[in-house]
Order: C-alpha cells, then sequence, then structure tokens
C-alpha cells in the first residue's frame, strides 16, 4: 500500500490524481482486492486485516483531498496567468465618425441664419394639398402639382415637394411679425445626373408690418449669407418668376471654379445660380390670412452649396454611400 502515498504526491494534475483515486477506491481497484481477500483468513486475522485497511483507506483519502486542493489551486494560477489581460496595452484605433457633407453644409446655413436671429422649424415631410400647393398659388392644374412630379398617397396627401408647408403651417398659427427658416428633406420624381427624388432645402421665410420689408433688405441678407458661405465671391441677381412671390429674382454667385473666368462647370458664364427669392405674393397671405403685412422669402438646395463648397461633381456621389468619398469629409 505503501507506494500509492508516492503515487498521490508525485501527481501533477487533477487528472493524474483521478486516474489515482480510481485505482485505490474503484470497484476493482486495490482496496477491493485487499477486502476481497478478508474472505480466506481467520476471525481474528480479519478482525486485524479490517482495521489495518479502514486506517489505510481513511488515511489515503486524506493525501487524496490534500494533494487535490494544492492541484487545483496551481491549475487555476496558470489559467489565471494565461488568461491575464494587459491594461496597460495600447487598443487598436478606433475610427472617428463624420458629418455627411450635406448635413455640415446644412448645419452651417442654419447656423448663419440662427446668428441673425431667425428661428429654425421643422414640420411634416407628409404634407397635404393646400398646405403643399393651394396656399402657395399654386392652384389646381398648375403643371407643378403633376403626378410626374410628385409622390401621391391616396387621401390628397402627399410627400412635401419643398419646404414651403412648414412656413404656410407658421403663418397659419402665429402672429406676424415672422423670422425663420426651414430646413429639411424634400421630395420629388425626379432621377438623372442632377437629381436626386429626395434632397434637402432651407427656405426663408421674414413677415413684418406692411411697407416694413423691401427687396433690399432680401438683397442685403442673401448678399451676407452667400459670402459667409462661399467666401470672396460676386453676387448678381436675375429678374425670375415664382408662383408663391412677386416680384421674384434668381441669384448668381461668380463661379467657384474658374473665378468668373468661365468654364465647364458654369458653361462658360462666369455664374453660378445658387439660390431663388422674391417678395412673398399677396396671394399667399391671403391663403393664410395675413392682412396689411409685407414679407421676402427665399429657398435653397443644400446639395447644391454642398457640391459647390466641396467641389463634388457628380450629385449622386453624395447619395451612394462610398465610404471613399464620405472619407474625404473628415
Ligand atoms: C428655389 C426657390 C423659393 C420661396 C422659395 C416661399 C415660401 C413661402 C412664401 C413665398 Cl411660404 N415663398 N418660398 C420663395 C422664393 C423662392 O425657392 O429655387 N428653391 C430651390
Amino acid at each position: 500500500m505503501k507506494e500509492w502515498y508516492d503515487s498521490i504526491k508525485e501527481a501533477q494534475s487533477v487528472d493524474k490524481l483521478e486516474e489515482i483515486r480510481i485505482a485505490i477506491f474503484g470497484k476493482k481497484g486495490v482496496l477491493a482486492v485487499e477486502f476481497a481477500k478478508m474472505k480466506s483468513a481467520s476471525n481474528e486475522e480479519k478482525a486485524q486485516l479490517a482495521k489495518d485497511l479502514n486506517t489505510y483507506k481513511s488515511s489515503l483519502m486524506n493525501e487524496l483531498t490534500a494533494r487535490k486542493i494544492i492541484l487545483q489551486t496551481l491549475e487555476l494560477q496558470e489559467l489565471m496567468k494565461a488568461q491575464a489581460i494587459d491594461v496597460s496595452l495600447f487598443s487598436a484605433t478606433s475610427e472617428t465618425g463624420a458629418l455627411h457633407p450635406v448635413m455640415e453644409t446644412m448645419d452651417r446655413i442654419v447656423e448663419y441664419f440662427s446668428a441673425m436671429n431667425f428661428s429654425i422649424k421643422t414640420g411634416n415631410m407628409v404634407e397635404d394639398d393646400f398646405n403643399n400647393f393651394e396656399a402657395l398659388n399654386l392652384p389646381k392644374y398648375h403643371p407643378a402639382r403633376d403626378m410626374q412630379d410628385t409622390f401621391y398617397f391616396k387621401d390628397e396627401l402627399l410627400l412635401r415637394t419643398h419646404t414651403s408647408p412648414v412656413q404656410i403651417r407658421t403663418m397659419m398659427n402665429t402672429k406676424p411679425p415672422i423670422r425663420m427658416i426651414a430646413p429639411g428633406a424634400v421630395f420629388r420624381r425626379d432621377y438623372d445626373l442632377t437629381h436626386t427624388p429626395m434632397f434637402h432645402q432651407v427656405e426663408g421665410l421674414l413677415v413684418d408690418e406692411e411697407g416694413k420689408v423691401s427687396f433690399a433688405n432680401l438683397k442685403y441678407i442673401l448678399e451676407d449669407f452667400l459670402k459667409y458661405m462661399f467666401g470672396d465671391v460676386k453676387v448678381r441677381f436675375r429678374p425670375s418668376f415664382f408662383p408663391f412671390t412677386e416680384p421674384s429674382a434668381e441669384v448668381d454667385i461668380s463661379c467657384v471654379f474658374c473665378k468668373g473666368e468661365g468654364c465647364r462647370v458654369c458653361s462658360k458664364t462666369g455664374w453660378l445660380e445658387v439660390l431663388g427669392c422674391g417678395i412673398v405674393d399677396p396671394n399667399v397671405f391671403e391663403a393664410v390670412k395675413y392682412e396689411n403685412v409685407s414679407g421676402y422669402a427665399f429657398g435653397l438646395g443644400v446639395e447644391r452649396f454642398a457640391m459647390l463648397i466641396h467641389q463634388i461633381g457628380d450629385l449622386r456621389a453624395l447619395f451612394e454611400g462610398d465610404i471613399k468619398l464620405l472619407e474625404q469629409f473628415q
């Protein structure tokens, strides 16, 4: 039996120790064999043998348990060492996100008009006929209301084709004066080199007492705004037409690519169209039941601004989610 004490002491793993335990205490283990031998012994011998064997049995069990605790502790320590985490190591570098160029441009536009005391208003993308068309002097059968150009739902609902309904709703539920901009996504059935079915607009509206708001006021703020956005550019106003303003104008800046020399982007004119604006048409005020007021309004496409600021040639590049392109605007 003595050699089993050595085996226990020399066991180097919990697994090995378990093998030894089975060899001693198992059904066919040495103790079972020794106890079986008792059958053929005399009665006095039996008593002595049983006493000796029971002593061995309990002391071997003690040794096994003691050794098991030591080996388990050692194995746990090994495991902890192997799995240790070095908290002082540098982690893998993580990528920083960035604003999409369209949103960055929109933020910059909003920043300017905020500083000029315009409030920022957003509204619903799903609109009705009155707020999107009727109130804006776009009567039934006006070509702009064509199914070709507008996404319609059932029940006279539609996706707004400009952010003007935000101004209409504001005028319907607020007394003048008003000084606001409406930034947001708008929708038109158009898809080619220069048009996407969803794009972003910022429209502005200022309303005050009759005779207080002039085209000169409009001209001043838009010139200041365009210089804020594009730096040292020339600005010019050209007569134009919108159903919701009268008189109306389109606004050009000197070409940011060729500095007005004439190039492919500005079709050799030296000018780029960037804005539409005008004095609010009396029919609009009538629709929202405003009396004895005057106002100006303007509207611009944010994607066009973003493309001119970042010199992006193809509008669709802004919407394809190409990581290579977006990474350039970190
Ligand atoms: C453009 C032109 C414009 C407006 C939008 C407007 C809104 C109300 C009343 C009168 Cl509630 N006008 N908006 C006025 C002139 C031009 O947008 O070229 N946008 C991209």
